[in-house]
């Protein structure tokens, strides 16, 4: 594997320098500051990979992997600028190709993109994780949002529950709970108020999962065959929590919406980001068995490991450390070894691109700003971890 770092670019309170001797090789980024819809110029691409590539005296790190191209709601909706929107989606991916960036992540979430309700959740061990708490969601979605039709979609006990944890909720923690949800994660493209973030879901009343799909296969018919000329891999994100939210249809969320996408559009450029996390968060994704039968359409790995609170496909979960929680990294590393091997036989020798996926907030990260899940002693640690575990399977540690 490529061992890798997400970035977030010059603002990002880890820097360069510390991503060098945190072991990583590979830099994941996007241009942030570039918004949802605009064009990334080459030399606009140039310039980011300029910055991370050239560092005289001191060893080297390139821009490997993008993370995230951004795929505007008019292309999810479908709406009348979605082939505006779609070319220029292509231009991007046209640019990033002739600046050699090969590997592009991007995802098909309406609204929201990766989504938790606690920031802080004290670990025992003095550490603290992302959480997603479905009571807490729905105590949102239910009491805060007061989204209509809204109630339909939870059951008499959950709206209960969520009932007594919306009135235990002082105004500063309702005020957190919303900031969580509707905007505190970086990457998303979007900071919205509530009544925009209401005006917003309102644009997806006709969107249902049958829509959102034939959505993604127009957007893939035109981007595929660009992707393809300009020799980049594109690697669509899961769900994040892989299923619907907030009335929204999610289709990237299990093993058969994997298969289904890739059916598509029949393109070794049609691939995907294979996150054990989110996968992970559904107890019916069997994540090895899911890399074996997914193979060489997996092009960028994203390595944590959610404990699912319960069995339940809606149940809450939090992220524990790398190799405890309830996926099996261990088990996947050794898919992905097993994966390259079998691509190296195929004459495809490059390595595929994994980051740590998130980290706690731990030793010095618990005082310092943050980008929330993307601290940087938390992440060392995962990546170090999983470092070991790749270096013992391959026999030379
Ligand atoms: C979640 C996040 C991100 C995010 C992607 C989607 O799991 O850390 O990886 O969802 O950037 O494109």
């Amino acid at each position: 594997m490529e061992y890798t770092w997400r970035w977030y670019g010059p603002a990002d309170p880890v820097a360069l320098d510390d991503i060098r001797q945190a072991g990583a090789t590979g830099i994941v980024t996007a241009l942030h500051d570039i918004a949802a819809g605009q064009v990334w110029t080459n030399e606009a691409i140039a310039e980011r990979k300029k910055l991370i590539e050239d560092a005289p005296q001191r060893s080297t790190l390139r821009w490997s992997v993008v993370e995230s191209v951004p795929v505007t709601e008019a292309i999810k909706i479908g709406n009348e600028n979605r082939d505006r929107d779609i070319a220029v989606f292509q231009e991007c991916i046209h640019n990033l190709g002739t600046n050699n960036i090969q590997t592009v992540c991007y995802n098909f979430m309406p609204v929201l993109d990766w989504t938790r309700t606690d920031l802080d959740y004290h670990q025992p061990d003095g550490s603290t994780a992302l959480r997603f708490d479905q009571t807490a969601f729905a105590a949102f979605d239910l009491y805060i949002l007061q989204r209509p039709g809204a109630k339909q979609e939870y059951s008499e006990a959950e709206q209960q529950q969520a009932k007594q944890y919306a009135d235990q909720l002082d105004e500063q923690r309702a005020q957190q709970l919303q900031q969580n949800i509707i905007a505190g994660l970086p990457g998303s493209d979007k900071d919205y108020s509530l009544q925009e973030f209401q005006e917003v879901l309102d644009q997806y009343q006709s969107i249902d999962e049958a829509q959102l799909r034939k959505n993604l296969q127009y957007f893939l018919e035109k981007v595929i065959p660009v992707a393809e000329e300009a020799g980049v891999n594109m690697a669509i994100h899961p769900d994040d929590p892989p299923r619907p939210l907030l009335g929204l249809p999610r289709v990237v969320s299990t093993e058969a919406d994997a298969h289904n996408l890739l059916a598509m559009v029949d393109s070794p450029n049609n691939g995907l980001t294979f996150c054990t996390g989110s996968y992970g968060a559904r107890p019916d994704n069997d994540l090895t068995g899911m890399i074996e039968r997914l193979g060489n359409h997996i092009h960028f790995l994203h390595l944590r490991s959610v404990q699912r609170e319960s069995n339940d496909v809606n149940g809450s979960f939090y992220e524990a450390n790398h190799l405890e929680g309830s996926a099996n990294l261990v088990n996947v590393v050794k898919a992905a070894v097993a994966l390259e091997k079998e691509q190296r036989a195929k004459g495809i020798s490059d390595p595929i691109p994994m980051r740590p996926d998130h980290g706690h907030k731990m030793l010095d990260d618990l005082h310092k700003k943050t980008n929330p899940g993307y601290s940087a002693i938390g992440r060392l640690r995962g990546l170090a971890e999983l470092r070991g575990v790749e270096a013992t399977l391959k026999g030379n540690s």
